[in-house]
């Protein structure tokens, strides 16, 4: 079997000569400024001797910054040598692949052999990302890096974390300990939750920005805040702190921006993500806002607009704020497949960028099929190959493609409980989707996907995490495919 290569590189030349070895005297050169990555080299490569110099000597993984930006990276293997050429993101996309190619020799196991080749490469999307909901079931730090290890092995570039909800509150802000001592233990069902202590968080966004992965916070406003009222009677019209709600409705809650306690609640929360963000985005939420007339909700979304330009971040928000007056900065993030896109496509129309989030496609707490156990079916049902093939560029026709500014899948945790749980909704329609926004349109099909996509499952047993065998992938319909 070739190469099984995932997301498939925009250019790849296998070539004539002898194969690199990774043997006890391979050293890795990386310069200074690449200290970040190392951790991560390591990750995947194992603890290799390290220095900072290029000697020009052989049996050398070297890491060379090119001066260049954004994600792009060559990988060039001969006998002698290995070098990742690009940005440091660049780099950490191309150590990537050569995770991939030292791992899948032609039986699919470990090998440490690398063949000799050429491989020129660059994302399609410049956002690709997925969403975990942290709140209708918590997902502690050591799951949450296990996920950010899925994204930085399949080059996704965004974790966004949806941290506040009506069933908890999930991360820890100065001056308002109530939130999470009151509302940080519960969830869905009647389960103990937990959320993320303020070192917890930092240094979960150092592990991911080593990957050159960006955390985006969710903070979901004005509605999905039942948690909040639960915790800070003060934000609800009575006074009085609502019940703790641990069921799956939407759709009930909202903040009042005409109590005092409001506007200082939201600058407090706000200015705190943003102090624990070095990326450029706070994501607002804005979903599913039921009970509050329109006029209301698009003049909270003003204010929330103004207190995130006052942190000195850009917002993300749910395609139901397209129809309000967001910066032209900010990005819309498209999810319900049923509902009319006009507002998102005149959100475009004044240069709003768009990352599309179809249900349909991409929400992968849908179940793979009717029968299967976990996770939920409005947007129908999503097994791999509905996951695989959709193109995002013409995925809403009346959208310029020049706003569509990537993909993210997303995992709502209502009917998601356990880290296997959670892992088994993952993969492997993440990788699916992980290839359609980092590969060209034209590079892909899901009759050269599936059987590469079976020859991973050895390298997630590896890692220790749970996947779904879907029929599609691993059925009695694919005799051609290898598993190693
Ligand atoms: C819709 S998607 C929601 C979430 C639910 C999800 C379940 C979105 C912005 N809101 O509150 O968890 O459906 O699939």
């Amino acid at each position: 079997m070739p190469l099984a290569l995932i997301p498939t590189p925009t250019h790849l030349e296998e070539c004539e000569g002898a194969p690199f070895r990774f043997g006890p005297g391979t050293r890795l050169i990386a310069p200074p400024e690449l200290d970040g990555v190392a951790g991560f080299v390591w990750a995947v490569l194992g603890p290799l001797a390290t220095v900072t110099r290029d000697d020009g000597a052989a049996d050398a993984v070297v890491l060379r910054p090119d001066g260049g930006t954004g994600e792009a990276y060559t990988l060039t293997v001969d006998a002698d040598r290995v070098v990742v050429a690009g940005s440091p993101a660049g780099i950490a996309r191309g150590v990537a692949t050569l995770a991939q190619v030292s791992g899948l020799g032609t039986e699919g196991a470990p090998s440490g052999v690398v063949p000799a080749l050429v491989i020129r490469d660059e994302p399609r999307y410049e956002r690709r990302g997925l969403m975990v909901d942290v709140v209708r079931h918590f997902y502690p730090v050591s799951t949450l890096e296990r996920v950010i290890d899925l994204l930085a092995a399949y080059k996704l570039n965004v974790l966004h974390l949806h941290l506040t909800d009506d069933q908890g509150w999930r991360i820890e802000v100065p001056g308002r300990p109530e939130l999470v001592e009151r509302s940080g233990r519960t969830q869905c069902g009647d389960g103990e939750a937990g959320w993320l202590r303020t070192e917890e968080y930092t240094r979960l966004v150092e592990y991911a920005a080593a990957r050159h992965i960006e955390v985006v916070p969710e903070l979901d406003v004005p509605g999905h805040v039942n948690a909040a009222l639960h915790a800070d009677g003060s934000l609800s019209p009575s006074g009085q702190p609502t019940e703790a709600y641990t069921g799956a409705d939407v759709g009930f809650s909202k903040l009042d921006l005409s109590l005092p306690a409001t506007a200082p609640f939201l600058a407090d929360v706000l200015g705190h993500l943003a102090d624990l963000t070095p990326g450029r985005y706070l994501h607002i939420g804005g979903d599913e806002v039921h009970r509050m007339p329109r006029d209301e909700y698009l003049g909270f979304l003003d204010h929330v607009s103004g207190a995130v330009a006052a942190t000195g971040k850009s917002l993300i928000a749910w395609q139901e704020a397209a129809a309000a007056g967001l910066p032209s900065d900010a990005l819309v993030q498209l999810w319900d497949s049923n509902a009319d896109p006009a507002p998102v496509v005149a959100a475009a129309q004044r240069g709003i960028g768009v990352v599309l989030s179809p249900g349909k496609h991409v929400y992968l707490d849908m179940k793979y099929d009717a029968d299967h156990p976990l996770g939920q079916d409005w947007a129908g049902t999503v097994d791999v190959r509905q996951s695989y093939e959709w193109d995002p560029d013409t995925y809403l026709p009346e959208l310029p493609a020049t706003a569509v500014r990537g993909v993210e899948a997303a995992i709502w945790t209502e009917f998601i409980a356990t880290e296997d749980e959670l892992f088994s909704m993952l993969l492997p329609r993440l990788v699916a989707i992980a290839e359609l926004a980092w590969s060209p349109q034209r590079s892909r099909s899901w009759e050269s996907f599936a059987p590469r996509l079976a020859a991973h499952a050895p390298l997630w047993t590896a890692a220790g995490v749970a996947f779904h065998e879907s029929e599609q992938v691993w059925g009695r319909g694919r005799p051609d495919v290898a598993v190693a």
